[in-house]
């Protein structure tokens, strides 16, 4: 039997939506296609890095204060490189990376965009083989087209987002994205090295029975945040439960799987580091946008992520997000 199933790729899909708004310019379209190339080189090496001596740290510490990876170097120079010699970016920002790049060149000037990224989240999990991810944000700059990005082009709260996205290279690599129209996932079909519609208008379960968060850090906590993670613990059937715990220590991975079958993932502040450890503008805003656009919520444990107004490239926040029902039932909490 012959199955008539049309399978879009991810160029496809983004063409047929160019198609239904004729003022677009291909810009968007460009740059999304930029970005899974980008990403298609990083996931072959993802794939063999048990192989090939691109494991280990290179002796680097970023701005972070973190060590570098190669695994993470690697990634970042493939997606500065790509959108350095695409169209539709005018600069970009990154984790790995201390400053903005500003790709100062007439065609790169006269983009619209600017991209930021963390080009490989999870970078602790890199040589234990478990599902790493890249995490990007899309804006249209603020500053004249023609002229060279600048600062302000980056520091703009996330519900200025155009797109925002992630790949996450697990038992398969999908590449997830949203716009104000909605949340689609493609997987990589290594048989035709495309990007395929396989998860169309992904929408957040307004409930769930997964919560995220690291219990080693419990007791550093703030009083309610302890108080709704027990809680959670203690939800069973009679009260939505019984939950689960789920931590695999790579916010893509984790607030993947709570995207598509609901919960509730945290990363709150401590009491020696009240801003957390997550990054605003390249972690936060990003799976915020995603979230939000898929129906869940995404706060600070007082305001929407996207809403804050950032005042550095590398700030943290502490993060919440998920599933609509259950960032509800915290905020109770954190507001009792
Ligand atoms: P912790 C990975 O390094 C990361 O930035 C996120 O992907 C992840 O959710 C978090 O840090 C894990 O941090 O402190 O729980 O090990």
């Amino acid at each position: 039997m012959v199955v008539d199933r049309k399978i879009l790729t991810l160029d496809e899909f983004t063409i047929q939506q160019m198609r239904e708004y004729p003022l677009a310019t291909g810009e968007l379209a460009g740059l999304l296609r930029d970005i899974g190339l980008a990403a298609k080189r990083v996931n072959v090496e993802v794939n063999k890095a048990g192989l090939v001596d691109i494991l280990g740290d290179t002796g680097n510490i970023n701005v972070q204060g973190e060590e570098v990876k190669k695994m993470d170097e690697f990634a970042n120079n493939q997606f500065v490189g790509v959108l350095r010699h695409g169209i539709s970016c005018a600069g970009i920002a990154s984790e790995e990376l201390d400053d903005i790049v500003v790709f100062d060149d007439e065609v790169s000037n006269n983009s619209k965009y600017i991209c930021m990224f963390d080009p490989l989240d999870g970078s602790t999990n890199i040589d234990v083989n478990v599902s790493i991810g890249t995490i990007f944000s899309i804006y249209r700059r603020v500053t004249p087209k023609g002229t060279p990005a600048k600062h302000e082009d980056f520091l703009q709260p996330g519900n200025r987002q155009i797109a925002a996205g992630y790949i996450i290279y697990g038992s398969s690599t999908i590449f997830v994205y949203a716009t104000r129209r909605g949340v689609n996932g493609f997987t990589l079909d290594p048989s035709i090295g495309e990007y395929t519609l396989s998860h169309p208008d992904i929408k957040c379960p307004g409930q769930g029975q997964i919560y995220s968060v690291n219990h080693g850090h419990f007791f550093r906590y703030d009083d309610k945040v302890k108080d709704y993670i027990q809680v959670c613990q203690n939800k069973n059937i009679t009260n939505g439960g019984p939950y689960t715990q789920r931590y695999i220590g790579s916010m893509v991975a984790d607030v993947h799987r709570n995207l598509m079958k609901g919960g509730i993932f945290m990363y709150p502040g401590t009491t020696d580091r009240p801003k957390g450890k997550l990054r605003l503008l390249y972690e936060c805003n990003p799976f915020a946008f995603i979230v939000e656009k898929a129906g869940g919520k995404a706060t600070d444990g007082r305001q929407r992520i996207l809403d804050i107004q950032p005042t550095e490239l590398h700030e943290r926040t502490p993060f919440f997000i998920g599933s609509k029902g259950m960032m509800e039932e915290l905020e109770g909490y954190l507001e009792s």
